[in-house]
C-alpha cells in the first residue's frame, strides 16, 4: 500500500524530506497579524511574502492568525485547523515545472460565527500590530452607486445596535480597536489587501462611516490613530481543483485538503504608512513607496481589465480558461490592440516600469498553459469589477478622443453573455455575480430596447447618454446577437 502522510506540525520533519518545508521554528513565532479572509489569494501572496522572511529569520512576531467571519470560511478553518495551519503552494511554472513548499506563516485560525470573544481577542492582543483584509469588494459594504457606506445592511443595523455581537468586518473591527484603546495600547494598522483603487482610503473611509455612527468618539481616535496603507497586489491564483490535491497525493504521498495553486509572478506595492510598525518585508522583495496610485492603476486596468477582456469575450466564444484564449491568435492581437490603442494612452507614466515590457509580461503570465485560470472565475463579480477596471479607461478615451471600440465590444459581449447565458457551442455559462438577477434582467430587455443594458447606471455612470458610445455599443450588440459569432466580429476590428 502506498504510505501517505498526513500535513500537520507533527509530520513536517518527514515531509520535509518531499519537498521543502519551514526552515524556522513555528512554535517560537508570535502572532503580529490577524488576517480576515483567508482565500486562496491571501495563501499564495501575504502569507507567502510572510513564510520568505520568516525563513531568513528577522521575523519571529509576524506570524499570522487566519480569521473567518462567515459561515462559508468554515471549510477552510476545518482543513487549517487539522493541518496545524500548514498548506502547500504549488507554483507553476510556464515551462511545466512544478514547484510545491509547505507555508508555515499562518499559525492559528478562528472562525467569527463559532468564537466571537476569541477573536476580538486576538485583535485586542498587545502583540498584534496588523489587522490585515482580502475580504473581497463586496465586504467593503458600500453601495456601488454612490461610493458611501451602505447602512441598509441586516448585519451593520445589528452591530450598531450591539456592539458586543459583531458580525461583519466593521463591527470586529471597532470593537477590537475600543478595547484597544481602553486598555491604552496602540492601534493596530488596518492593511487592506484587496484588489481594489486606493484599498486604504475604501477601508479607512467605510470604517470612520460606521464608526461615527456606532462610538463618536471611537470614531475621533481610529481617524488620529490608525493608519491604512494603499497597497497594490499582484499574483495570479485559480481556484484550486481536485487535481491538485491528487497531484500531491500521487507525486509526494502528501495528504493536503486544500493545497493552493499559482503562478511564479508575485508583486506588492505597499505605502509605507503604519501605525504600530511592520514586517521587513522590503527583504523579501516587497516595494514601500510614498504613493501606490501609478501602479494600482496601471495594474488594475491591464491586468485585470485585461483578463476581463479575455474573460467575457473568451466565456461566449466557449474557452474554457485564460491560457486557452492566448493560444488563440485573434485573442492574443485583441488584447495587445486593447492595451495598446485604449489603455497605454490613458495611464500615467510608472517609474521604473517599461509599460512595454510590462505589457509583455502579461501576455506570458497570462499564456501559462499550466495555471489554467478559468473564464468563470475571471467573469465572476464582473459587475464589481469593470465599473473600476475597464470604464474608466473607455471614459477617459471618450473625453480625449482616443480609441472605445476595443472596450466597448467587451461590454456589448457582456450583454449577451448575462442574457443568454450560453457559449457558442450552446453550453451553459457558470455566472456568478452579486447582481446577476439584475443583470440579467437588463439584458433580456435588448432586443426591445437596445440600450436598457447600458443604462444601469450603478456600473455606466451616464454612458447611455453619450452619442458617440451608444451607437457604437448598439452596433456591436446587434450584430452579436444577430451573428453570434464574437472571434469574427474581433477580427473585423483588426
Ligand atoms: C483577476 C484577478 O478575478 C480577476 O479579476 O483578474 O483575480 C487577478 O488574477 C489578480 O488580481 C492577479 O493579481
Amino acid at each position: 500500500m502506498k504510505n501517505t502522510i498526513l500535513l500537520n506540525q507533527g509530520n513536517l520533519a518527514q515531509l520535509g524530506k518531499l519537498i521543502p518545508v519551514p526552515a524556522y521554528n513555528r512554535k517560537e513565532q508570535k502572532v503580529g497579524i490577524v488576517h480576515i479572509g483567508v482565500g486562496g489569494f491571501h495563501r499564495a501572496h501575504q502569507a507567502y511574502y510572510t513564510h520568505k522572511l520568516m525563513e531568513s529569520f528577522s521575523a519571529e512576531d509576524w506570524s499570522i492568525c487566519g480569521i473567518g467571519l462567515r459561515e462559508g470560511d468554515r471549510k477552510i478553518h476545518d482543513v487549517l485547523k487539522k493541518q496545524d495551519g500548514l498548506y502547500t503552494l504549488i507554483v507553476k511554472h510556464p515551462d511545466g515545472k512544478i514547484e510545491p513548499q509547505i507555508i508555515g506563516s499562518i499559525i492559528d485560525f478562528k472562525l467569527g460565527v463559532d468564537e466571537t470573544e476569541a477573536v476580538l481577542d486576538i485583535m485586542a492582543d498587545s502583540d498584534t500590530k496588523i489587522v490585515s483584509l482580502t475580504i473581497t469588494e463586496g465586504g467593503y459594504n458600500f453601495n456601488p452607486t454612490t461610493g458611501e457606506f451602505d447602512f441598509s445592511n441586516p448585519d451593520i443595523q445589528h452591530e450598531l445596535k450591539n456592539p458586543d455581537s459583531p458580525k461583519t468586518v466593521y463591527g470586529y473591527l471597532t470593537a477590537a480597536l475600543k478595547r484597544r484603546r481602553d486598555a491604552g495600547l496602540a492601534a493596530f494598522t488596518i492593511m487592506s489587501c484587496d484588489n481594489i483603487q486606493h484599498n486604504g482610503d475604501v477601508a479607512r473611509k467605510m470604517l470612520l462611516a460606521f464608526a461615527r455612527k456606532q462610538d463618536m468618539p471611537l470614531a475621533e481616535w481610529i481617524e488620529k490613530e490608525v493608519c491604512f496603507p494603499n497597497s497594490m497586489v499582484d499574483r495570479i491564483t485559480p481556484v484550486s481543483s481536485p487535481s491538485d490535491i491528487d497531484y500531491l497525493d500521487n507525486t509526494y504521498g502528501i495528504k493536503d485538503g486544500w493545497p493552493v495553486t499559482c503562478e511564479p509572478f508575485i508583486q506588492w506595492v505597499v505605502e509605507d504608512n503604519f501605525s504600530n510598525g511592520r514586517p521587513d518585508y522590503e527583504k523579501v522583495g516587497v516595494q514601500f513607496v510614498p504613493d501606490v496610485k501609478p501602479y494600482e492603476e496601471m495594474k488594475l486596468r491591464l491586468l485585470n481589465a485585461g483578463h476581463s477582456v479575455l474573460g467575457i469575450l473568451g466565456a461566449i466564444h466557449g474557452h474554457k480558461t485564460i491560457n486557452a484564449c492566448m493560444e488563440d491568435q485573434t485573442f492574443v492581437t485583441y488584447l495587445r490592440a486593447f492595451m495598446d490603442k485604449e489603455v497605454s494612452p490613458v495611464l500615467q507614466e510608472v517609474k521604473g516600469i517599461d509599460l512595454n515590457k510590462y505589457k509583455d509580461s502579461l501576455q506570458e503570465r497570462f499564456a501559462n498553459p499550466n495555471i489554467k485560470d478559468s473564464v468563470s472565475r475571471i467573469c465572476s463579480e464582473s459587475s464589481a469589477k469593470l465599473p473600476k477596471f475597464l470604464i474608466p479607461t473607455l471614459q477617459e478615451n471618450l473625453e480625449g478622443k482616443g480609441s472605445i471600440k476595443f472596450a466597448t465590444l467587451v461590454i456589448a459581449a457582456w450583454c449577451y453573455y448575462n442574457d443568454m447565458g450560453l457559449d457558442k457551442n450552446g453550453q451553459s455559462l457558470e455566472i456568478i455575480d452579486a447582481m446577476s438577477g439584475e443583470l440579467k434582467q437588463a439584458a433580456q430587455q435588448t432586443k426591445t430596447d437596445p440600450l436598457a443594458f447600458i443604462r444601469q447606471e450603478s456600473l455606466f455612470g451616464d454612458l447611455a447618454k453619450n452619442k458617440q458610445f451608444s451607437e457604437l455599443y448598439v452596433d456591436m450588440v446587434q450584430k452579436i446577437y444577430e451573428k453570434g459569432d464574437i472571434k469574427k466580429q474581433m477580427l473585423s476590428m483588426l
